[in-house]
Formats: structure tokens, C-alpha cells, sequence
């Protein structure tokens, strides 16, 4: 078989490379380099294929525009599986599969599933390279779209081959297929992948196979395969925490920098936070926020204390919504060496196209072509009467980490950076107030794994439903949910645990209106946030059923108008309300089961006392 020069002399590696190329019977291999040119020659041969189309480099330096198939535009949490021996360890919320079987069924897909195509081989980090807190994993892929994005998510190539070499470190195994093999001489869709869809999971060997899509989550595998539902059970055998939360740096005007992470469920602005730029009020003081990640974060007691690295190089983020208003920081990260799937682009001036996204700017262009490839005006409307949108709701971009103007200067320490507190959120039209303060670490893992959110268009369901989210994890745990919260509980023997906070941006009046402004005002909340987890006198709060909750005067409005009665409204803690939630927690801990640890029982039941 054509091949290059393999870049790896561990033996297991080249053993697995050997039996998947027999397996699934490529036309060739390629051991990824990761160097500029490798890169430019893949770029070149998706443009050739129509994968990919160039962008005016004039606007967008480096960039490039996919459009997926229309059937294969986000996670599909319904076709995931975790494999794990007895399906009591994948628990109520994965879909199991016995392992043996599972094997015999993804053997039979994989079968000649390369034909006609390039199997490539893409060693990865999550994590910098070499540090005591990153791992690696090696993709076999044959879509080279792939590769280009991994390039930008993770750190690749000969340097982590080197890695896997030394003292033939583990590595985690991920077999990826678009599962589209081509018979001689057929041409290419624009966007290879098959109807029937495989995400699976063995947490048992730590390894991870995945057929038939090539879009984001089930495709980079890199991203929540690994760095979340495998990582997750690396983390509860090995004592750390694998989550799916950004890490942000809060500087304040003496220049000191306190870290937190923020787990927020998918597209529920997890980037815009990371990124957040504070009000004129807070940044004429001196007040500033750092990025480290936007999506995951990894979480190592040292020392008795808690550090964390984001795994990952880059940003796989939403684009709608996205603008140099909301997220100025985002605007200047995507600017040049951006991949951007599935948004609309605008008419080619002769000199290539350039994209656009509902959001991006206040109007529409007069004319673009949407993300299913259909030239689009604003007064475009479906076969139902309604607007068409001309960008899809989970249409990506994928950017390197390293051109936010606000990435942090430590956001590649192989060390990590210590973690102060921890903020949960979701959406929630009521009920949840703008923000409260968990009285100690184990009401934190109880609010952490009852909260809800308002589903949004990153997986495949019901839009505008809320359901129970825990810890933003629901679709990211690789394991029994009990024994997760069992592990959370358990972390506190470990290390010192974070302050933990509960924040809602999304709460709704009664037009329907949001009562918050969030993006930037957020920072006042960070604010109070931060100086409470670091237990400044200066940070005040009062007691309620809910926990330590600010007063209007507690936060800081330097700038800002808005009326103490609405915030008092936004605090509010609606009774009737409050004990519909705890009911309709009940029907989740039911779910749980007989591996819910009691003290989350009795957080409950204390809550409801204090509810009256
Ligand atoms: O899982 S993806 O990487 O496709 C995006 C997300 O859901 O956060
Ligand atoms: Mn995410």
C-alpha cells in the first residue's frame, strides 16, 4: 500500500495502524507531520475535492469555508454509546451497548469503510505537549477535513509522535470513518458521511470509534470523545476532574489575576464569557478578564489545591450571534486561519467569497448564498412561510486559541492555573435568579448536578426544552452519573474545592423579555464572584433559602443604569416556584437511582425545608 514514511517506532501504534489499514482497506496512508506545507497541500486537496472553498484572502487571510450535508450538522447524542463491560457502569443517562457486540458491529461497518480514500494517521496532545497534565491520543481519520481542524483544536504531528515513542507512552486510540468509501473511478460528495451513525465509547481499553459523521464533536475526537467522556473516567481512576468548562482569568487593578471555571451546557455562551470584555465602568478602573479555554477544562488537585489547563489549541465556536458587539475578542480570534462551517457566504467579488452569520452584523447583506449552498435574500422564506436562516444555528468556526487578544499569558503553562471558583449555569427563562453562592462544597455539587437548561441547536432535539444538564455534563460523562457525583463529592478529600456559584443570564420578564443585559455586564457578577471565593470583607451577601445571595448595592454598577427594583426582581426567589423545581429535580434523582449519593438527597430535603 502507498504509504510515507511512518513517523512513529512504537510498536503498538504501528501494530493498530497495520490492523485498521487491513481492516478498512484505504488506498493510502499518511502519517500526519503537521507542517505548514503538509497542511497547505490538505487545504489545497479539499479545495479540489469541493470540500473546501478558498476564502478572499484579502478579507480573511488563511481561511477557508465548508458546507457539511444537511443531515450531518451537529453531536448525535442518540447514536453515542459508552461500552463499558456491565451496562450498570454506563449508567441511565449513555446508551450501552455490550462491548463484544458493539466490536463485532463497528468491525462489520469499518470493513473496507476507506476504500478509495487516504487513511490518515494524526498524533495529538490534549494539552501542551509533555506537560504532567495533558495525554495523548492518535486519530486514525480518512477525512482530511478533519485533519485541518484538528491542526487548529489540538497540537499535533511529529512532536507528539516523539512523545508516544518515549518509554512507548499510552496513547488513546481513536478510529474515525466518514464511512463513504469510494468504488473506482466515482466521484466525491462535497461532504462525504453515511446516514447510519456510530459515536462509541470504550472506557474500559480507552479507546473510541466513531463512524459515519464528519461533523465537530463526533468527528474531532480529540474534543468531547476524549478530553471529556474518556478523560472523565482517566479522572475518577486517577483523582482529577475532566469538565466541560471554560477557564477565564479576573484581573484586578492591582494586577493580580484570580482564576475560575464555567460550566455552561453547549451554545449557552461559554465562548462570550471566556472572551468577556468589561463594562466601561469596571475597565477604567482596571478590571480585566484572561482567556484560557472556552470549552473544557482539566482539573488536578497539587498541593491540596486545585489546577487546571485547557486541553485544547483552539475554538470550536458558534458563529451566529457572534459579532464585534457581542464578542469582540472571538471577532479578532476568527479574523485569519479559520475554518468555518456551515455559515452563509457572501457573493464572490472576483476575488473569493467571504462569510457571514445572523448576528454578525445588524443587517443582512443584500444578497449571500446559505449554508445549504441556495442563494438567499432577507425576504427568503421556506416551503412553511417562515424566514429561512442563512446561516445554520450550530454553524462553526474553528480558530486558533492563540489569536484571542485576550488568551492569557499562562494559558500554555504546563503547571496550569489555580482555580478559585467554580459558576454553573443555564438557560432559564425564570425561576433561577441572576446569581447565588452555594454555602458549601457539597450544596456546590448539588446545585452543579441538578441544574437545567433550555436546549439549544449544539445536539440534535428538541430546541427551547429544559432538561436536567448536571454539571453541563449530561452528554459528556463517561460513566455512571451517580458515581460522578459520587467522584465530585469525593474530590474534596483531595484538595481544597473552589467556592462554588450558580449564575442565570437568560431569566425572562413576563413579555418575554431577558431582564439581564449579560456579555460584558456579566463582569459585574464576576466581580462579586470572585472577591466572595476569595473571602474579600469587601464582597457582601445575604443569607437566603437558596444560599448567599448579593443585594443591589453588593455589586459593583460604576457606569451603569440599571434600576435596583428590576435587579431585586432578578434575585427574587419565587417560593411556588422554587418548589416546582425541587419536585422536578425528584424526577431526576429518580433517574439517578440507587447510586445517588445521599448527601445530595439531603441537600434536597434541606432546601425544601428552607423553602418552608
Ligand atoms: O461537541 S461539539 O464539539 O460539536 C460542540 C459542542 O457541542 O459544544
Ligand atoms: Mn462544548
Amino acid at each position: 500500500m502507498n504509504t510515507n514514511t511512518p513517523l512513529s517506532t512504537n510498536p503498538k501504534l504501528l501494530q493498530w495502524v497495520q490492523d485498521v489499514a487491513a481492516l478498512t482497506k484505504p488506498d493510502a496512508i499518511h502519517w500526519v507531520d503537521g507542517s505548514e506545507a503538509e497542511n497547505e497541500a490538505l487545504c489545497a486537496k479539499l479545495v479540489a475535492s469541493g470540500t473546501f472553498i478558498k476564502l478572499n484572502q484579502k478579507l480573511w487571510p488563511g481561511c477557508y469555508y465548508a458546507r457539511s450535508d444537511a443531515g450531518d450538522v451537529a453531536r448525535v447524542e442518540e447514536r453515542t454509546f459508552i461500552c463499558s463491560k456491565s451496562k450498570d457502569d454506563a449508567g441511565p443517562t449513555n446508551n450501552w451497548e455490550d462491548p463484544v457486540k458493539m466490536k463485532a458491529t463497528l468491525t462489520g461497518l469499518f470493513d473496507g469503510s476507506m476504500r478509495g480514500r487516504t487513511m490518515y494517521v494524526l498524533a495529538y496532545s490534549m494539552g501542551p505537549i509533555g506537560s504532567p497534565i495533558a495525554a495523548n491520543g492518535v486519530e486514525i481519520t480518512d477525512s482530511p477535513y478533519v485533519v485541518v481542524n484538528m491542526r487548529i483544536m489540538a497540537r499535533i504531528g511529529t512532536a507528539v509522535f516523539k512523545e508516544i515513542d518515549k518509554a512507548e507512552k499510552p496513547f488513546v486510540p481513536c478510529l474515525h470513518s466518514v464511512g463513504a468509501p469510494l468504488a473506482p473511478g466515482q466521484k466525491d460528495v462535497i461532504w462525504p458521511c453515511n446516514k447510519e451513525k456510530y459515536i462509541v465509547h470504550f472506557p474500559e481499553t480507552r479507546e473510541i470509534w466513531s463512524f459515519g459523521s464528519g461533523y465537530g464533536g463526533n468527528a474531532l475526537l480529540g474534543k468531547k470523545c476524549f478530553a471529556l467522556r474518556i478523560a472523565s473516567n482517566m479522572a475518577r481512576d486517577e483523582g482529577w476532574m475532566a469538565e466541560h468548562m471554560l477557564i477565564l482569568g479576573f484581573e484586578n487593578p492591582k494586577g493580580e489575576r484570580t482564576y475560575v471555571t464555567a460550566a455552561f451546557p453547549s451554545a449557552c455562551g461559554k465562548t462570550n464569557f471566556a472572551m468577556l470584555i468589561p463594562p466601561e465602568g469596571l475597565t477604567k478602573q482596571g478590571y480585566k478578564v484572561w482567556t484560557v479555554g472556552d470549552d473544557i477544562a482539566w482539573i488536578k488537585p497539587v498541593n491540596g489545591e486545585l489546577r487546571a489547563i485547557n486541553p485544547e489549541a483552539g475554538f470550536f465556536g458558534v458563529a451566529p450571534g457572534t459579532s464585534v458587539k457581542t464578542n469582540p475578542n472571538a471577532m479578532a480570534s476568527l479574523a485569519k486561519n479559520t475554518i468555518f462551517t456551515n455559515v452563509a457566504l457572501t457573493p464572490d467579488t472576483g476575488e473569493g467569497h467571504g462569510v457571514w452569520w445572523e448576528g454578525m452584523t445588524d443587517e443582512p447583506p443584500a444578497e449571500l448564498i446559505d449554508w445549504k449552498g441556495n442563494k438567499w435574500t432577507p425576504s427568503t422564506v421556506g416551503a412553511d412561510g417562515k424566514p429561512v436562516k442563512a446561516a445554520h444555528p450550530n454553524s462553526r468556526f474553528t480558530a486558533p486559541a492563540r489569536q484571542c487578544p485576550t488568551i492569557d499569558k499562562d494559558w500554555e503553562n504546563p503547571a496550569g492555573v489555580p482555580i478559585s471558583a467554580f459558576i454553573f449555569g443555564g438557560r432559564r427563562p425564570d425561576t433561577m435568579p441572576l446569581v447565588y453562592q452555594a454555602k458549601s462544597w457539597e450544596q456546590g455539587v448539588y446545585i452543579a448536578a441538578t441544574m437545567g437548561s433550555e436546549m439549544t441547536a449544539a445536539a440534535a432535539g428538541t430546541v427551547g426544552k429544559v432538561r436536567r444538564d448536571p454539571m453541563a455534563m449530561l452528554p459528556f460523562i463517561g460513566y455512571h452519573v451517580g458515581d460522578y457525583f459520587k467522584h465530585w463529592l469525593n474530590m474534596a478529600k483531595l484538595a481544597k474545592m473552589p467556592a462554588v456559584f450558580h449564575v442565570n443570564w437568560f431569566r425572562k420578564d413576563a413579555n418575554g423579555k431577558f431582564m439581564w443585559p449579560g456579555f460584558g455586564e456579566n463582569a459585574r457578577v464576576l466581580k462579586w464572584i470572585v472577591a466572595r471565593a476569595k473571602g474579600c470583607p469587601c464582597a457582601k451577601a445575604t443569607e437566603t433559602a437558596l444560599g448567599y445571595e448579593p443585594a443591589y448595592e453588593d455589586l459593583d454598577w460604576t457606569g451603569a443604569d440599571y434600576p435596583k427594583a428590576k435587579f431585586d426582581e432578578l434575585q427574587a426567589v419565587d417560593v411556588a416556584k422554587w418548589k416546582a423545581e425541587v419536585e422536578d429535580q425528584a424526577i431526576f434523582f429518580a433517574k439517578v437511582g440507587a447510586k445517588l449519593p445521599a448527601e445530595l438527597t439531603a441537600q434536597r430535603d434541606a432546601l425544601k425545608a428552607r423553602l418552608g
